[in-house]
């Protein structure tokens, strides 16, 4: 619309003006990661989205996507001004994994390797030994099993769940899921193998354990479109939020990409693959940011710097 066209070219000038990069996740809508395409950012998984915003040269970083993403870029570059176009997205796996119960947890077992997912707050980061993204975390566990670490994993059961089972790892787990990818269901993703046999299967190992067995592939979201590419298959059925579809069909566009069920019956439910907390970035509040200085993340020194340690563990691992 002409409104979207206004709002971008003033986004577009605020960058510039401000010197500011904007950082987009693969959940963010397809105007918000096509304006990081055109305006030199990156659209990324969130380990990319890390390491893109600590090595890049602007003084304002904006961070399209979800609080634990704005945070983290915020301690790998505390001399960087972080935006997000909203601080009220959160996600499901920070919101499930209180400090305080955390910390608790960790105390109750302290012979185990703390790991933690990203998707946490700075403070439960603050309290891990180390901290993965889905696109590293099979090769960091296997490396720590390796050494004879015991291994206490949060907050994501399914992740945890597929990497214990690929690894062999003694992982105990705290019991937490994601909202968007928890509801993909087993029976629908069989019934779009009935209705296409000659698709692939393409699944984020946040899922449930009976929808990863049916993948062809399970991986981080800058895998699963990697496998896209690679995969002879000119059809995909994709379990993970519908965002990435912009980038996926990008990759391979002679490709029919579909989304699968969130419901049992096979059904594709439009809205259901979605996260929320990712849809509430938008061109306006984008634009809003930028203009007025709002959405700001600040992170506190002392805590920070505990932070900063597993996460540049993370960003130091090499497979
Ligand atoms: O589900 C998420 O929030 C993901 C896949 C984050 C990430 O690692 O990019
Ligand atoms: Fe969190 Fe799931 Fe949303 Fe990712 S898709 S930000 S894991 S709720």
């Amino acid at each position: 619309s002409a409104e979207d066209e206004a709002r971008i070219a003033e986004i577009k000038r605020l960058l510039k003006a401000q010197n500011a990069v904007l950082v987009a996740h693969y959940y963010t809508d397809d105007a918000i990661q096509q304006l990081a395409e055109q305006t030199g950012g990156c659209v990324a998984d969130s380990l990319e989205m890390a390491r893109f915003g600590a090595r890049h040269e602007a003084e304002t970083l904006v961070v399209a996507g979800v609080r634990f993403m704005g945070e983290t870029a915020k301690i790998l570059s505390p001399e960087k001004r972080v935006l997000m176009p909203t601080l009220e997205a959160t996600c499901s796996l920070d919101v499930g994994c209180a400090p305080d119960e955390f910390s608790a947890f960790c105390d109750a077992h302290p012979e185990r390797t703390v790991v933690v997912y990203a998707n946490t707050s700075a403070a439960v980061k603050a309290r891990a030994d180390w901290v993965v993204t889905s696109s590293i975390a099979v090769d960091v566990i296997e490396h720590l099993q390796a050494r004879g670490e015991k291994i206490l994993w949060a907050p994501d059961k399914h992740l945890g769940g597929y990497i214990q089972q690929k690894t062999g790892a003694d992982m105990l787990m705290w019991d937490g899921a994601c909202i968007v990818h928890e509801e993909f269901k087993a029976r629908g993703v069989e019934d779009m193998k009935r209705l296409y046999p000659e698709a692939a299967v393409l699944v984020h190992p946040e899922s449930p354990a009976s929808v990863v067995a049916l993948a062809d592939v399970a991986g981080s979201t800058s895998q699963l479109i990697k496998a896209a590419r690679a995969l002879p298959h000119d059809t995909l059925v994709v379990a993970t939020d519908r965002g990435i579809f912009f980038k996926m069909q990008q990759a391979v566009p002679e490709k029919t990409l579909f989304e699968a069920p969130t419901a049992g019956n096979g059904a594709t439910c439009k809205s259901c693959a979605h996260c929320p907390w990712m849809a509430m970035n938008a061109l306006d509040n984008l634009a809003g940011a930028l203009r007025e200085g709002r959405g700001e993340i600040h992170v506190g020194d002392a805590l920070r710097e505990k932070a900063l340690a597993p996460l540049e563990r993370m960003l130091n691992f090499n497979a």
